[in-house]
């Protein structure tokens, strides 16, 4: 079909409608890719699909991240990153076909999703020059295929021109098309590759695991004797490997940053604003610390929670050479992907409270999931309010100041963490032969220690549970105990008492606002 173009006098195609989708479809494709390829070059998390959905996370209402969480559960994140993808795709259709008539239409659509990953850079909280580069690599190279493709679709029918012969237009766009495919998918993968080599972390990891093991500890970790766990009945290690640690984040990728390029700014309410680099913490006293992390959305009976050897440095002192000014009452640590957490000041500052700006996790540097090259760690505070992965940047400010990325969301704005305690061993529903039955588990009641931990069967007397060795009050404890059992179905029940001498609650709560409560309990069958 031909149209006038009245301009130039040129008589120009509309075209075919499969024509107009590839075209609009492969400029979004090549825009797309070629973010990917300079984020995965620059930096991972600028990459413009990652950080639209980086933003749809940050943006979305409770409920609906509450949704996708129960209903995707731990492929939430994929299934997020696979809607945006189709939803592109079909902006990319309808665009190509609008565009048939209206040619402005093919560029100004690739341009508004262009400026779209640009503004979702620009909205992530934290904000360095390069993350601006892959989303205005997108723009560019989106703009420029579009503009190219759309030509070749859009030339005049073929007729002779001065050297004799043209190839037919088809030929031409459908051989633009393909090289156009074939160059996204080479950058696409191109970037996948450098985000998760992520621009040389895992030399950058190895060589900083090398360093903390040269390096003189001011302090180390108490021993773990043998007596501190019951692993042969079935408690888990005391230890958590790294690989089995829980892991929580909101982080569609993980950041990358390498050590020799981190660096952490201290400001807002102090007396001198803190630069500091992985050198700069290198240098000061590093301690270890054994630590049991726990997560608020723990329910009660539930795994997330573990323990690790910390490396670090105190954070207290450095918060102390800044010059906290007393107003402020809040800690807001932030992410190199923009999240952030709101810790009090006064629990950092408590003498003996140990919270560090850790490097290393069970001698290695910090996995990168678990926060390389630096994250914080605050004994006795749920993560959410204290365990910044990836840090980027610490305000001292108020709690009337500065809400942070859970409390926008319905979470406590302070979280101390509540006494706990788990059954391990029988498993839920086993059957066990009648006699004795052996009970084991764990228990937790970060800074303060456990004091104590009793089991019952069904309404029966507490019987008092053996402890195991103590190795710090900021980690878990494990203990054992026998009950004598009588054929039939038990309801085994466990609770713990901390050194306060406070008996952990039988009332049900929801891991919401601030962590659940609530005795852990077991159903076995005697037989
Ligand atoms: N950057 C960043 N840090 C974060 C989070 C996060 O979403 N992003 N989640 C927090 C929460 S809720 C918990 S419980 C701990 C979990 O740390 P882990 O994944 O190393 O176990 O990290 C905290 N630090
Ligand atoms: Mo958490």
């Amino acid at each position: 079909m031909l149209t006038e173009n009245r301009a130039s006098g040129i008589a120009d195609t509309v075209p075919s409608r499969s024509a107009a989708i590839v075209v609009e479809l492969l400029a979004v494709t090549a825009a797309v890719t070629a973010g990917h390829l300079v984020a995965g070059l620059l930096a991972p998390a600028s990459s413009p699909f990652v950080a639209v959905g980086d933003a749809v996370v940050r943006l979305s209402p409770q409920p609906v991240v509450e949704f996708a969480k129960s209903t995707f559960g731990t492929a939430d994140k994929p299934v997020l990153l696979a809607g945006i993808g189709a939803l592109l795709v079909l902006l990319g259709a309808l665009a190509g076909l609008a565009a048939r008539r209206r040619p402005a239409v093919g560029p100004a659509a690739v341009a508004v999703l262009g400026l779209l990953a640009v503004a979702a850079v620009l909205t992530g909280p934290v904000l360095v020059a390069a993350d601006l580069a892959a989303p205005l690599a997108a723009l560019v190279v989106g703009l420029a295929v579009q503009r190219g493709l759309d030509r070749l679709a859009r030339r005049p029918a073929p007729g002779p021109d001065a050297g004799g012969h043209r190839l037919p237009r088809r030929t031409v766009l459908a051989g633009a098309s393909a090289a156009v495919a074939a160059g996204s998918l080479a950058a696409g993968g191109a970037g996948a590759v450098l985000a998760s080599s992520a621009g040389g972390v895992a030399a950058s990891r190895a060589a900083l695991t090398a360093r903390l093991a040269a390096a003189t500890l001011a302090e180390s970790a108490p021993p773990v004797p043998a007596s501190a766990a019951f692993p042969r009945l079935g408690t888990v290690p005391f230890v958590t490997p790294n690989a089995e640690f829980y892991r929580i984040d909101v982080a569609l990728q993980i950041p990358a940053v390498r050590a020799e390029d981190w660096s952490l700014r201290v400001h807002g309410r102090v007396g001198r604003e803190l630069v500091l680099t992985v050198d700069d913490l290198l240098r000061r006293p590093l301690v270890e610390r054994l630590i049991t992390m726990t997560c608020v959305s723990n329910t009660v009976g539930g795994n997330l929670v573990s323990t690790a050897v910390f490396t670090g440095v105190e954070l207290a002192p450095l918060l102390r050479e800044a010059g906290v000014d007393p107003a402020a009452d809040q800690i807001v640590s932030t992410s190199r992907d923009g999240w952030t957490a709101g810790t009090p000041t006064a629990t950092v500052l408590e003498p003996g409270r140990g919270a560090l700006l850790a490097l290393g996790m069970n001698g290695e540097a910090l996995p990168p999931e678990h926060g390389f090259p630096v994250r914080m760690v605050v004994p006795g505070l749920y993560g959410y309010v204290s365990a910044t992965k990836w840090l980027a940047d610490i305000e001292l400010t108020t709690f009337a100041e500065r809400s942070v990325y859970w409390r926008d969301r319905g979470w406590a704005e302070r979280a101390p963490i509540k006494t706990q305690c788990r059954i391990d061993s029988p498993a839920g529903f086993a059957r066990l032969p009648a006699g004795r039955v052996q009970v084991a588990g764990v228990a937790w009641a970060q800074p303060v220690g456990v004091a104590a931990v009793e089991v019952r069967a069904d309404d029966g007397p507490w019987v008092r549970a053996e402890l195991a060795t103590e190795v710090s009050p900021n980690t878990w404890r494990m203990w054992r105990a026998e009950l004598d059992l009588p054929a039939g179905g038990h309801t085994l029940t466990a609770r713990a008492t901390d050194r306060r001498g406070d008996v952990q609650t039988e009332a049900r709560a929801d891991p919401i606002p601030d962590g659940a409560t609530g005795w852990p309990s077991t159903i076995v069958t005697v037989v």
